[in-house]
């Protein structure tokens, strides 16, 4: 209730900024949404923000968040439920600080959920959670995945059944302190690599193993080339990768898409195997109100969606809400790019 009458308070005193579509919910404060069609219900895992008073700093140290809460709805624009507490950090017997965005993914009767977390070490490492249910309570392993670093996971389930897990992200995602293979501690490059000309940072796969519940690999990098065939530069904020992970297939074509952060653009890039390499091919999303933007995209019933967030009922970067609006493709397979602001 204290996060409702505060978002509605704070939603009063902001300009009047005319988006395309409404926060899902506004009775808690929700971001990153990996969305999913279960059983022919639509059901959206984001994380869940809240306030804790903890200052704001490029290592996202404000994003403090605590538990998730599963939305559902029976279709696009039918009303959403909050199912309440799904997980809570208390019970990730791992976990130090800072849930941050999740994915699930349903195998043989189980449903996954896949989150990042800081270890008792404030390193980000990637952990799983089970459930029965798509909605939980999720009871999460004793240890984060195996060969697991970083930030943003993203299960993605392959025509042929094969599940393959993308994640990564930079500056307080700290991906780039797995530059050289191996964890370089906290004290080299806060951000990137730090290279202009060398190719940039890249998000990493790994095939799951058929147990759903770790790596069945060494994860690979999530290479994105440019026009010219060459691998993305740490210089080209437009385009490289930042976090944000989703991959999908459209047409018989893998879609890797992404957040391009410090310059706040949803980006997607095509090619032709579930490791790439991707083709970076434009925007999706224009940048939203907030300094995040992260998104899923996916199909409900014959539509193509995206589901993202923004800061529309806080007005604050790190208290946001999730949104849906509708994703369309020109016949070549292009996305046609989406401006969340009415013109
Ligand atoms: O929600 C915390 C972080 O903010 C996510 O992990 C990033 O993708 C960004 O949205």
């Amino acid at each position: 209730a204290a996060n409702k009458d505060s978002a509605e308070a704070k939603k009063d005193t902001l300009p009047k900024a005319k988006f395309i579509s409404k926060p899902l919910v506004t009775t808690i404060y929700t971001a990153d949404p990996s969305a999913h069609v279960f059983n022919g219900k639509v059901y959206v895992y984001p994380s869940h923000d809240i306030d804790t008073g903890t200052p704001e700093n490029d290592n996202g140290d404000h994003f403090n968040m605590k538990d998730f809460h599963v939305l559902s709805m029976d279709s696009v624009g039918a009303p959403v439920l909050d199912n309440g507490e799904a997980l809570n950090i208390k019970d990730i017997p791992w976990a130090g600080r800072q849930l941050w965005a999740p994915d699930a993914a349903y195998e043989k009767g189980t449903y996954y959920l896949y989150f990042p977390v800081k270890d008792k070490s404030d390193i980000f490492r990637i952990g799983v959670a089970t459930s029965k249910s798509p909605v939980g309570p999720f009871k999460a392993e004793p240890k984060p995945i195996e060969g697991s670093f970083s930030i943003d996971p993203c299960v993605f389930k392959d025509t042929d059944g094969s599940y393959y897990m993308y994640f990564g992200g930079i500056w307080g995602g700290q991906l780039q302190r797995w530059a050289t293979g191996k964890y370089s501690g906290p004290n080299g490059s806060k951000t990137d690599l730090q290279k202009d000309d060398a190719p940039a940072l890249t998000a990493k796969v790994a095939k799951l193993s058929p147990n759903m519940l770790g790596f069945a690999e060494t994860a690979k990098d999530v290479v994105i080339l440019d026009e010219n065939g060459k691998p993305l530069l740490g210089k080209d904020h437009d385009r490289r990768f930042f976090e944000g992970s989703w991959m999908y297939k459209y047409n018989n074509k893998y879609y890797f898409t992404y957040s391009t952060g410090d310059t706040h653009l949803l980006c997607y890039a095509t090619g032709t195997s579930p490791y790439g390499p991707f083709t970076y091919k434009g925007v999706i999303l224009k940048p939203v109100q907030g300094w995040t933007t992260h998104h899923s995209i996916v199909e409900i019933k014959g539509k193509w969606y995206l589901f993202y967030h923004d800061t529309e009922l806080s007005g604050k970067t790190h208290l946001r809400n999730v949104k849906v609006t509708e994703l369309k493709y020109r016949p070549d397979g292009s996305i046609e790019t989406i401006d969340e602001f009415v013109k």
